[in-house]
């Protein structure tokens, strides 16, 4: 593979009205951000993903903007935000920036001059005299009637985010546009949300009925959206030394492929979700058990896939998804379990993305009743759930206490004041109540902490060329207590050993550790210990 500055470093995920608080408000904003640059130098990362900061009413937490060239006050100015892209890049942090095009907020312009039939927005939406029985991601039908226009408009998530019409040229110079205004300003690349959605079935025909998501057979991976991606690609993304990762639902990696093959390279890589359905059906609110099986058979699927024709991104965090030691590891051995979890990940072939609060596993909030939500996913999940699923609140709230994404999105931990050092003043969102014991300033205290392991990982990263670049190879693949892999290029052979679940294991004799040299462990072991504790793991090293 071409060795790129996007393959080698590591990203940092910021969800900005939870960061870090400066003006006390109780919401985070681009100051708060600048003044967390030292700490985001000290954990050795090379890349910020700024969640979407952009002008918004904010019905879906700036995932609806109603104009892409301004900053929402509450997060700061322009200013704040060329200051904010100026002082990463003085200590080599590159940035980039939520690109959301997939839709607007229906208080853009744009949609408000659509509504009107004012030329040429007319069609800048998709418009229809009748409904198409599509449902919508929050829950509920796609197609809502618009009074003003008597047409009813799509919006594959909330009322409020009506989609682009992306056959239409004028659309694709618009967000060609927006593309090079913060390109030309030193954004690095963009995350490209639910990129896989914006091409529609020619005609928008009628969804068939599924339980979910009635209408996704219309547009997901639509046909034409390779020609649009080509198009962005070729007029802007190419004359920058920039990089795209696409957001994309519902994906297998053969039709990763027709967007990152290197011969293609639409995208640079994608965000997949078929490893997040380890502990649901493939949509957080069909809950099963975790199995490490399901996690294992997924990522190595997608490790052995991409081998020499894309490249992975590896999370396992985001501001959608709750808190990955409550999913897939234990928040009774919490510490030891994280580590376990960063290993497993940020040891295979691609990309690390580490998520805000991640980095000092920080947990699920705590929280207690449906009016402390603030998410509109949840809120309308609940509405769905009970009136159209006719299922039990009391059913409805065990998932949304599992799997709501406000979870994600408590205020990061600082330090144990009331607040959690986010802010002096009351948070939009619940502060965690653990925050008095786990909190960034605790872990940088605690040399055995999270914090310093995935700092730890991150050298190794760039020390250790096999980490990022190696073959990867399956060691114990159907094993259901290891997850353990081989990892090797032309001089080294790394062997990655992660045992998961509450009771210990030997390592099976199939395993030889001989020759081998320990390269980093989440507990203190005797050599040639073949025992392993629970959430143990262990990384061997060894040139050839
Ligand atoms: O979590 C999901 C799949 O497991 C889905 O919720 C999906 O990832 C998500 O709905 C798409 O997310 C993106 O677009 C949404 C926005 O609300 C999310 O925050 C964003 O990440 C609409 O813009
Ligand atoms: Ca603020």
């Amino acid at each position: 593979m071409n060795p790129h500055w996007s393959k080698e470093g590591v990203v940092y995920q910021i969800y900005p009205r939870s960061f870090q608080d400066s003006n006390q408000d109780g919401i985070g904003d681009l100051q708060g951000i600048i003044q967390r640059i030292p700490y985001l130098q000290s954990l050795g990362i090379t890349m910020v993903w700024l969640s979407p900061v952009y002008q918004s009413p904010n019905d879906d937490n700036g995932y609806d903007i109603s104009d892409y060239y301004a900053i929402h006050p509450d997060f700061g100015s322009m200013e704040d935000m060329l200051e904010l892209i100026q002082k990463l890049h003085e200590v080599n942090i590159r940035i980039i920036m939520d690109l959301v095009v997939n839709h607007t907020s229906d208080e853009h312009v744009w949609f408000q001059k659509s509504v009107q039939k004012i030329s040429p927005y007319d069609q800048f939406y998709h418009w229809s005299p009748v409904k198409k029985n599509w449902g919508s991601f929050f829950g509920g039908e796609a197609w809502t009637f618009h009074k003003e226009r008597g047409e009813y408009y799509l919006h594959l998530f909330s009322k409020k985010q009506p989609d682009l019409n992306w056959t239409n040229p004028l659309v694709r110079e618009e967000v060609k546009r927006i593309c090079d205004f913060w390109l030309s300003r030193g954004v690095d690349g963009f995350r490209c949300d639910v990129i896989n959605l914006i091409s529609k079935r020619e005609g928008l025909p009628k969804g068939r009925w599924t339980p979910i998501l009635c209408g996704k057979e219309h547009y997901l991976n639509e046909p034409k959206i390779h020609g649009y991606l080509q198009e962005l690609r070729d007029d802007v993304f190419s004359k920058y030394d920039c990089f795209t990762v696409g957001e994309t639902v519902f994906i297998t990696p053969d039709q990763a492929l027709s967007y990152i093959h290197k011969d293609i390279r639409e995208l640079d890589m994608v965000f997949q979700f078929e490893h997040m359905a380890s502990d649901q059906w493939g949509v957080k609110w069909f809950i099963r058990p975790f199995r490490m099986k399901r996690l294992k058979k997924s990522l190595s699927k997608w490790q052995r896939r991409l081998d020499q024709v894309g490249w992975n991104s590896l999370y396992l965090e985001n501001h959608d998804q709750a808190r990955s030691v409550n999913r897939f590891g234990s928040v009774d051995i919490r510490e030891r379990s994280a580590k376990c979890l960063m290993t497993m990940l940020y040891f295979q072939q691609g990309t690390p993305y580490i998520y805000q609060g991640q980095e000092i596993a920080m947990t699920n909030g705590d929280f207690t009743k449906l009016e402390e939500f603030q998410d509109i996913e949840t809120k309308n999940i609940f509405q769905f759930g009970t009136k159209s699923l006719h299922l039990s609140p009391k059913r409805m709230m065990k998932k949304i206490f599992y799997a709501s994404r406000d979870n994600a999105r408590t205020p990061m931990q600082w330090d144990e004041t009331e607040y959690a050092g986010f802010s002096r003043v009351k948070p939009w969102l619940k502060v965690n109540s653990n925050h008095s014991t786990l909190n960034v300033k605790q872990s940088l205290e605690d040399p055995d902490s999270v914090l310093h392991y995935v700092k730890n990982i991150i050298e190794l990263r760039k020390k250790h060329p096999v980490i990022v670049y190696g073959r990867y190879e399956d060691v114990l693949y159907s094993n259901p207590h290891f997850y353990s892999y081989l990892r090797e290029d032309d001089t080294t052979r790394l062997l990655v050993i992660c045992h998961f679940g509450k009771k210990p294991h030997r390592l099976p004799k199939t395993v030889l550790l001989d020759g081998y040299q320990l390269l980093l462990t989440n507990h203190d072991l005797q050599p040639n210990e073949r025992l392993f504790l629970p959430y143990e793991a262990r990384v061997y090293s060894k040139k050839k």
